[in-house]
């Protein structure tokens, strides 16, 4: 009944318990987020068959893995309790949960250390918890968000499930922790429990602080005279980028194994934030000239002499991850998990996206 969905569900207007009963389904945390939005299409792809069964993806509200008021310890009880009861009136129809939800913005975890760590450390825990005190260790597969970000400070290229990890930032912190009982619980109570430590990916769903949706963002509304300069942190920042949706793909397939394991994706490439930058305002015919160094960097439209791109020191990080390449290796080998999209075309795509959105704007207000 309906009446038994405790109150942050009930607000979600979702089918009753015995309505789930009949159903397979799907727990996935940070729905709203980018790849929440992906593996919601992936999973829904995968339920098709066997069709005889009504299978649905049941998507998690947000804020359920931190306690929000965390001065109040009645209501650690109240988060805590809510989600085991739900979780326990879907008890015969729950066979998976994908952990997605998480404060997951690096700058912002230096601003917010004590929340980071709630939302992306203990929430891992908490969910972990659920399972058990339903007594779904047999029956449910879960698959922990884990990052590059483990890894943090070089320890050697490119990083693979061996690489030690050195996280260099609050959130890098709390997903170690996250990373940790992951494997505690798979080892302590068997359960199955999977780390997807996953390199940047991105997509024209990318949350637009992450410095590549701001920089396609920005190309696009500086190229139709919107905006005029982009302020930007780090430009020799390195990163291995890779395409969203192929990244959920390999999540999807890591909770198909006969036997739960950590894998690594990523394209095995890496290229500065200033390649990233170049690339997205040359698809829209802007070629840009730099000079300066340092705080004083910025690169200019070589036809039209605006200063285009500018460093902002307010951008930089307290402490700062200068190189992640990733060596995809165990997941293309075990899970036949090969990237799709390569680093232009995902320029070229997100770009592309951001233009269409920003002449759409300015037709509006014309
Ligand atoms: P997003 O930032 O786009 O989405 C995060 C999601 O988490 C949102 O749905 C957000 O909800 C939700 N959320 C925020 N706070 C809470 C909370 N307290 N409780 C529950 N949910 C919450 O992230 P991505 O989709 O890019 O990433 C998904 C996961 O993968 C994250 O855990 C991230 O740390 C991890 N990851 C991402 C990588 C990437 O390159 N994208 C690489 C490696 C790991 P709301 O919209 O309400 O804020
Ligand atoms: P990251 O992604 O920190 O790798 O975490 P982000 O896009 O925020 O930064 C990438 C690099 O670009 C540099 N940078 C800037 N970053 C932002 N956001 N804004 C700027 O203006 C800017 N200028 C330069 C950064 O210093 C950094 O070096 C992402 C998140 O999705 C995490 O949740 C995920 O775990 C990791 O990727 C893998």
């Amino acid at each position: 009944m309906a009446s038994d969905i405790p109150p942050p569900f009930a607000a979600l207007n979702l089918p009753s318990p015995e309505e789930y009963h009949k159903r397979k389904v799907a727990l996935i945390s940070g729905i709203t987020g980018q790849d929440g939005s992906y593996l919601v299409i992936r999973s829904m792809e995968s339920f098709v068959d066997p069709p005889a069964l009504t299978q649905v993806v049941c998507t998690i509200c947000t804020r359920i893995n931190t306690n929000v008021r965390t001065s109040s310890s009645s209501t650690t009880a109240i988060s805590a309790t809510a989600l085991t009861l739900y979780t326990s009136s879907l008890k015969f129809s729950l066979r998976k949960i994908y952990n997605l939800g998480a404060q997951s913005h690096v700058k912002v975890s230096f601003e917010m250390a004590e929340y980071t760590g709630d939302v992306d450390g203990l929430g891992t825990l908490r969910l972990l918890d659920a399972i058990r005190t339903c007594g779904l260790e047999k029956h449910v597969r879960f698959y922990q968000a884990s990052t590059s970000e483990l890894y943090g400070k070089v320890v050697e290229t490119p990083q693979t499930e061996k690489t030690p990890f050195y996280p260099r930032s609050p959130y890098g912190c709390a997903k170690l922790y996250a990373f940790w009982i992951v494997v505690n619980y798979r080892e302590a109570y068997g359960l199955y429990a999977c780390n997807g430590i996953l390199f940047n990916h991105e997509s024209p769903r990318r949350g637009r602080t992450f410095v590549t949706r701001k920089i396609t963002r920005a190309a696009a509304e500086i190229s139709v005279g919107k905006q005029e300069c982009l302020y930007l942190g780090n430009l020799d920042a390195q990163r291995d980028w890779g395409h969203a949706r192929d990244y959920v793909e390999g999540m999807w397939r890591m909770l198909q194994q006969p036997v739960a394991e950590d894998f690594v994706l990523a394209t095995g490439e890496t290229h500065p934030v200033r390649e990233f930058i170049e690339k997205s305002f040359s698809h829209l015919g802007i070629q840009l000239e730099w000079s300066g160094e340092g705080v004083n960097e910025e690169a200019k439209d070589v036809k039209t002499g605006q200063v285009v791109v500018k460093v902002d020191p307010r951008y930089f990080r307290p402490a700062e991850v200068d190189l992640l390449l990733g060596n995809p290796a165990k997941a293309e080998g075990v899970l036949g998990w090969k990237r799709q999209v390569d680093f232009d075309s995902l320029v070229k795509e997100m770009v592309d996206a951001d233009l269409v959105a920003v002449k759409s704007l300015v037709e509006d207000q014309n």
